[in-house]
């Protein structure tokens, strides 16, 4: 990431498509003066008099040319997104008219953005830290109610303030240290001991309450992905349409329908649920359904969850049966199919398939969709109300960083109860507080950054 950090930079910060605005955004110390030259005020002020964060309105003009009408912003440093002078020129949203605006930008000196580019210059003048790097690019891509929750959380700070706190107390007790070894006939540890092993104490039960939560961050940022799998014919593509409440799948009464993997995404009680709608598994010889058969047993291995579909209108068969013993008890459910035909309120069969959890609906008619529903919302977060309010670990990065900071604490710990050298709980300490700069992206190595900005869109 070899970016330059003193220019001014331009980009379109909308997306391409039509809309009724676009917005085009200018950072760096020229900015104002950039646009200022193309402006033509609408009413007496122009970019350079108008105070900070005020809207214009008027032309952007060329040579006399009049290119569009525009609304301007100027958001004087620091008080900006980048910390930088930054401008946005507010045009009307067709594609033609944004690349005109940022074309016209660039001809007066602005350098076209790369993706992230204006967020690496926030994280780099200290406005966002990298957690709240990552909660932007997650902002921009959620697609669930909880993950946009705890998205504005990490955003505002949540887990930078949980982990600076940590920081805190860990770095005043190396600064005992360090002064032990400084003045050994002080040995201020040995008189502090007490005080420095209750911070450690306190950071340890912070990282570990933090860790506790990666698995449902990871599910409230990621969403849930789901597989359906079940022999042909039972229902999985009518189950998928009846989740969506659409008809996206194709279901017709010939076994064999489905013969690749469709996937789709809806927001279940606030969960993204990525639902994969698969081909039907039986024994067969037909090349493109065993095709079908291998991805199904793919998505079963990818998938957090496995909606096992029986027909419970008819009797077990030896497909149904192997495929119960293809997935794990822990991670899916069994679904029995086509309540309506059944006359019973469970097969004659059921003793069968042993202890594992059942939940019996008709995909056709929506009888007892509602219980699959919040049995599925009830598994993910394990019959908690999820506290996105909390600081959170959201992805695997912080996860693996806090778990280091972890190992190092619990030896800083064990250093001093043992009556270790101050050298060595030095060492303990220096791990666990580079684990933890390492999260915030103080210690963070360059091409982690690059593969972290990498996940950008352009004008971000
Ligand atoms: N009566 C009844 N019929 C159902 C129910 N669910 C699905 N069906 C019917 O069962 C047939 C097969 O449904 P699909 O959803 O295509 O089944 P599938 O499991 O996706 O089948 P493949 O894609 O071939 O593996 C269709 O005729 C559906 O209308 C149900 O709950 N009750
Ligand atoms: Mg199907």
């Amino acid at each position: 990431m070899n970016w330059k950090t003193d220019d001014t930079i331009a980009a379109i910060a909308t997306p391409a498509g039509v809309g009724g605005i676009g917005v085009i955004r200018v950072s760096g110390p020229e900015a104002p003066a950039m646009v200022d030259r193309l402006f033509k005020p609408g009413g007496a002020k122009r970019l350079a008099d108008a105070p900070s964060h005020l809207m214009l309105h008027g032309w952007l003009e060329k040579e006399g040319r009049t290119i569009d009408e525009v609304m301007v912003v100027h958001m004087k440093a620091p008080h900006s997104y980048t910390c930088e002078e930054v401008v946005e020129v507010h045009c009307h949203g067709g594609v033609m008219a944004m690349r005109s605006v940022l074309q016209l930008i660039c001809d007066a000196g602005a350098r076209p953005a790369e993706a992230g580019e204006f967020t690496f210059r926030a994280f780099l003048n200290g406005r966002l830290d990298l957690t709240q790097v990552e909660a932007v690019a997650d902002l921009v891509r959620t697609d669930s109610r909880l993950g946009l929750q705890v998205s504005v959380n990490q955003l505002r700070g949540r887990l930078h303030d949980a982990i600076q706190e940590a920081r805190d107390d860990l770095t005043q007790v190396a600064a005992l240290v360090a002064a032990s070894i400084d003045f050994p006939e002080e040995d201020v540890v040995f008189t502090q001991r007490g005080d420095c092993l209750a911070r450690l104490a306190a950071t340890r039960d912070r990282l570990a309450a933090l860790l506790a939560t990666a698995e449902q961050g990871r599910i409230l940022r990621d969403g849930l992905v789901v597989a359906i799998v079940g022999k042909p014919n039972v229902g999985k593509s009518s189950l998928l349409n009846t989740l969506l409440k659409e008809e996206r799948a194709i279901v017709t009464e010939i076994p064999g329908t489905t013969r690749d993997t469709l996937e789709e995404t809806v927001d279940l009680g606030g969960l993204a649920l990525r639902l994969i709608d698969t081909a039907g598994i039986r024994d067969t010889v037909d090349p493109i359904e065993r095709e079908g058969v291998s991805r199904s047993r793919k998505a079963i291995g990818l998938a957090d969850l496995t909606l096992l579909l029986l027909d419970g209108s008819e009797p077990l068969t030896g497909d149904d049966i192997r495929l119960l013993e293809l997935v794990d008890p822990a991670k899916s459910v069994l679904v029995i199919n086509k309540r309506d035909l059944m006359s019973r309120c469970e097969p004659e069969w059921v003793h069968r398939i042993g202890g594992q959890e059942r939940v019996i609906i008709s995909a056709l008619t929506g009888l007892g969709i509602t219980d699959l529903e919040e049995w599925i919302v009830g598994w993910a977060l394990h019959g908690e109300r999820p506290v996105v309010e909390a600081a959170m670990i959201t992805n695997l990065r912080q996860q693996h960083a806090a778990q280091r900071a972890l190992e190092a604490v619990l030896d800083a710990i064990a250093a001093l109860e043992n009556g270790a050298g101050e050298e060595l709980l030095a060492v303990d300490l220096a791990r666990a507080l580079e684990a933890l700069g390492d999260i915030v992206g103080e210690t963070t190595a360059e091409d982690l950054l690059s593969r972290i900005f990498a996940e950008f869109c352009i004008g971000k």
